[in-house]
């Protein structure tokens, strides 16, 4: 109850804060855009976990407010590297979208709304497999809205969402992220890493692109390019940083 309240007010009064994660194209270490995290510094507990402030918004019905603000500071953040920086955000900002977002049919609107003076080709939205799931129909109907704006998508935690295949197909989504549990051992586990080439050859024959998470290791990241996965993120590429610190690292030259 106080968490949701402290929370509550922390979304109104801007006390988060996102934090961005560089994506790198796997064949040429080059930055292919970025994920925008949120974070949560209350001043009596210190910070506090997304995993489990972001179930706390969804629970108490915080999670659209907070994702206004997410959408919002996106925007803001873009706009500002565009005029600070040397070079701007090559690619897409990629933003976390929940499933009680995603269950507003005006969604696309009201992300081009919050979004306005920024173009729907600098943004891609990720959501999660088991939120595509929960209603599939609809989740193909907004994904055509979505990608007919503009807006890329990419299916998060790609491989723990139990998909139908033929759902697959039509989500019509642009990229799938293969999840942090199976890249974490895949070079002790062959059934991980089996799991892994088969997510990227149906990526391939059904014309997505592959994003590895949780890349930690330069074995990892060798491993994943000789398997033909596109992109990944991860600590050993880049940790999530405040936006001053990812752009002095990562947009200043
Ligand atoms: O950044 P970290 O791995 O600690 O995030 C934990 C979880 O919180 C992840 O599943 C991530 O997708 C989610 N998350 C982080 N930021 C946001 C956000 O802005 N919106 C939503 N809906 N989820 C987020
Ligand atoms: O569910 P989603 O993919 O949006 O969550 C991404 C989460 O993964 C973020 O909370 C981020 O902080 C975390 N993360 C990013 N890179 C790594 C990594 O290399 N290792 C681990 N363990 N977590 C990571
Ligand atoms: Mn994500
Ligand atoms: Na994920």
């Amino acid at each position: 109850q106080r968490m949701s309240e402290r929370l509550s007010v922390a979304i109104s009064e801007n006390k988060l804060a996102l934090y961005f994660q560089p994506q790198v194209d796997l064949a040429s270490g080059q930055l292919t855009g970025a994920e925008a995290l949120c974070r949560w510094h209350d001043t009596e507990w210190g910070w506090v976990s997304p995993g489990e402030f972001i179930p706390l918004a969804e629970e108490r019905g915080l999670i659209r407010a907070l994702g206004d603000w997410v959408l919002e500071e996106s925007a803001r953040q873009l706009m500002a590297w565009r005029q600070q920086c040397a070079k701007p955000l090559p690619g897409r900002l990629s933003i976390n979208i929940s499933a009680q977002q995603f269950a507003d049919p005006q969604l696309t609107h009201h992300i081009a709304h919050l979004t306005a003076g920024i173009s729907p080709s600098a943004i891609a939205l990720e959501l999660t497999e088991s939120d595509f799931m929960r209603d599939p129909d609809q989740a193909v109907e907004i994904t055509h809205t979505m990608r007919q704006a503009g807006y890329a998508l990419s299916i998060d935690d790609f491989g723990t969402g139990y998909s139908s295949l033929s759902y697959l197909r039509r989500f019509a989504a642009d990229a799938l992220k293969i999840d942090i549990s199976f890249v974490r051992e895949m070079l002790d586990n062959h059934h991980d890493r089996t799991i892994v080439q088969t997510i990227i050859a149906m990526a391939k024959a059904l014309e997505m692109k592959t994003v590895a998470e949780g890349v930690e290791t330069p074995a990892q990241a060798r491993l994943l390019a000789d398997m033909g996965c596109n992109e990944a993120q991860g600590y050993w590429f880049g940790r999530p940083l405040p936006a001053n610190e990812f752009a002095a690292a990562w947009l200043s030259k």
